[in-house]
């Protein structure tokens, strides 16, 4: 689909993207997240709430792939040799697993692990792209900026979880290299709602100072 569409009713204005030059982007929708006994369980967070969100996520997916729009994944991932997960993030706080120990869905946030996947209700289609990030943002130490630029990519649209976490933080980083960035707000969910409320006014406070926020209903209706 390669035609200007507005979201009249973004957040705080007026959101104009072509979807021939925009990704949807499903940040970190792993078991480790979503499922109990993974990362965030192991950070003492209830990781079912969460859940919710996927019936949402899936239905923005399939609208988007029906028009052919390009697809990025993110997974938070480490090497098995742990050399990209530096001790400050490894040692943080008192969790009950750490990154690399192992977990009922094996290895926590360890590459090629069961609890690293995606959910499978979200899994990535062929030809859709998936980049494991070792931070929270999709940006650092990830081939992401080159991906996006290959294709003529300038705006993206981000769901996933957490919302204040690694989403915000692929956003925030998406800003800085001139992407024009929209968030999905019910394609995204965090242990805390009073976060992901902060983090969605703050993010389009100002101006859009970060970017737009809209609800997935008002995406799936420009496009169809
Ligand atoms: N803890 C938390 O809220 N999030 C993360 O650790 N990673 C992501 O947000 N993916």
């Amino acid at each position: 689909m390669n035609m200007l569409l507005t979201l009249a009713d973004a957040a705080p204005f007026p959101y104009t993207f072509n979807p021939a030059h925009t990704a949807l982007v499903v940040i970190d929708m792993q078991r480790d997240f979503i499922e109990p006994g993974g990362f965030g369980a192991s950070l003492g967070n209830d990781a079912t709430r969460l859940q919710a969100i996927v019936p949402t996520v899936r239905r923005m997916l399939d609208a988007w792939r029906a028009i052919g729009g390009l697809v990025l994944h993110t997974r938070e991932a480490h090497r098995p040799d742990l050399s990209d997960c530096p001790p400050a993030k490894r040692l943080r706080g008192q969790p009950s697993l750490r990154i690399g120990d192992v977990g009922p869905m094996g290895r926590v946030l360890i590459a090629g692990e069961p609890g690293v996947e995606i959910i499978p209700e979200l899994a990535p289609l062929p030809g859709e792209l998936v980049v494991d990030k070792p931070g929270k943002g999709m940006f650092y130490g990830t081939p992401v900026d080159d991906l996006l630029r290959e294709r003529g990519i300038t705006h993206l649209l981000f769901m996933g979880v957490t919302t204040e976490v690694c989403v915000q933080t692929s956003m925030r980083e998406a800003n800085d290299r001139g992407y024009e960035c929209l968030l999905i707000e019910d394609g995204s969910a965090s242990y805390f709602p009073e976060f992901k409320a902060a983090a969605l006014a703050m993010l389009t406070a100002q101006g859009a100072i970060v970017g737009w926020a809209a609800r997935s209903a008002a995406v799936i209706e420009a496009i169809t």
